[in-house]
């Protein structure tokens, strides 16, 4: 335990220097991953913990993608409880996935009658507008009606498992949006799930808490779920068949990072896999502010998963970016005391907080003829003296051009600023800092692109 503790302080030492890739999303605090890969691009939706949350203040579900692991870009919120007439609040862990083109993302919510519940809203493109076609929930079973994970078989069976501290699962039909048989219940067995340690609770025998994920490799299915006591590790399970019996396995990553919940999401990526999860590690985190994270899981030639510890994050990208192409200003590898926001009028842009906030973003391939100038959408309150500085490789790396941002008068109001910049050519981490005297909210930055 004591080991444990003293990484995940070494953790945090190296989020605030900068040379970490987790979290993964430093803009806003986000929880309960949930990865899906679609041509050639992961799409994490999240659930979203309010700034300053005292409990699970939590209103709607965020989307970020990325290609290369590394760079990762917000496309805001997607959807929100409030998009559910039948909607009170608890905008909790939800999951999406696609079937013919068309994107099904199941969500806990609490009714207006204060009722765990699963509602299914449908979109026609991954960003959404997601539209609730039942206007009613999905599964309204019990109260442990929260946490579910879709799951799409070879042979086009869907299945939806869910439920805390009850582990459901039933079958989807093929519109995604309706189910047939009966809801079957996981039985709740040491055998299944392993025997919960410390206090002895009857509705808890085993470590099966919530948040269960589905993954299949090489004809085994695992089943991944946030285990208790609290604070939560992740356990697992596997079977032969997704209605059993399943067999518990042992611990995939344990107890770590200061959230009491810990909630997984798995992938197969570009020939690896990945692990996805949440943990307490930003600044101001904790159990009800959480962020998300991604560490490559491993097998064991037997197919058992090697346990996992939470780390700095992905080390090597898998792919580089094209900087003489528009990019969002929120597409980004690492952040300090920057937010996300958005709006009508250029939807997501970020906001640097402070004098010396920056961004990182990894792998930029200038490639030999190298850029002359840089142009940039971007605006601020401030008249005079703010700036934003491009340099490589770090921090204080070399300076490559300087951007003066011009006084737009508000988020609403932008600009598009030309500057010269210096030559520079082959693969760089771009750091864009931001200057300016203010107590808050320096400037406001919406996309980049370098030209010859
Ligand atoms: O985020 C709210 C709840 O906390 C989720 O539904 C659980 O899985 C836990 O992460």
């Amino acid at each position: 335990m004591y080991f444990k503790k003293i990484s995940f302080l070494i953790l945090c030492i190296l989020s605030v220097a900068g040379s970490a890739q987790n979290p993964i999303v430093q803009t806003n605090y986000t929880a309960d991953p949930a990865p899906m890969v679609y041509n050639g691009k992961v799409y994490l939706y999240t659930s979203h913990d309010e700034d300053e949350s005292t409990w699970f203040t939590m209103n709607d579900w965020k989307l970020y993608t990325t290609e290369d692991m590394v760079n990762w870009t917000d496309h805001g919120a997607v959807l929100s409880y409030k998009n559910f007439s039948w909607a009170k609040m608890n905008a909790w862990a939800a999951q999406c996935a696609e079937r013919n083109g068309r994107f099904y993302i199941y969500v806990p919510i609490t009714n207006k009658e204060g009722q765990g519940s699963i509602g299914v809203a449908v979109a026609d493109s991954p960003y959404g507008p997601f539209i609730d076609p039942l206007g009613k929930p999905l599964i309204r079973n019990s109260n442990a009606d929260i946490d579910p994970t879709v799951f799409i078989d070879d042979d086009g069976q869907a299945y939806l498992f869910w439920g805390n501290p009850e582990c459901y699962f039933v079958k989807l039909n093929e519109d995604m949006i309706s189910y047939s048989g009966e809801i079957k219940t996981v039985p709740n067995t040491i055998e299944s799930f392993g025997k919960r340690l410390g206090k002895e609770d009857p509705k808890r025998p085993t470590t099966y808490e919530e948040g269960s994920w589905i993954y299949k490799r090489n004809n085994w299915y695992y089943l991944i779920f946030a285990a208790g006591p609290i604070p939560e590790h992740i356990g697992y399970s596997v079977s032969k068949s997704l209605a059993g019996p399943w067999k518990y396995q042992g611990i995939v990553m344990p107890t770590q990072g200061g959230s009491f919940t810990n909630h997984p999401g798995v992938i197969d990526f570009k020939g690896k896999t990945y692990f996805f999860y949440h943990n307490g590690a930003l600044p101001g985190g904790g159990g009800f502010t959480r962020s998300v994270a991604v560490e490559e899981l491993t097998f064991q030639p037997d197919g058992k998963i090697k346990e996992l510890t939470m780390t700095e994050g992905i080390k090597k990208g898998i792919s580089v970016l094209n900087p003489y192409i528009k990019t969002e200003a929120e597409t980004i590898a690492w952040s300090k005391d920057v937010k996300a926001m958005q709006n009508e009028q250029v939807g997501v842009f970020i906001t640097a907080l402070k004098n010396d906030a920056f961004t990182k973003v990894r792998d930029v391939d200038f490639r030999k003829e190298g850029p002359s100038t840089f142009t940039a959408r971007l605006g601020t309150t401030h008249n005079g003296n703010v700036t934003m500085e491009i340099r490589l490789d770090s921090l204080d790396g070399e300076l490559i051009g300087t951007v003066e941002v011009p006084m737009t008068g508000g988020n609403d109001r932008w600009a598009l600023v030309k500057s010269n910049v210096k030559k520079v050519s082959g693969i760089h981490d771009i750091y864009f800092v931001f200057k300016g005297k203010a107590s808050s909210q320096i400037l406001y930055f919406d996309y980049w692109l370098f030209s010859r």
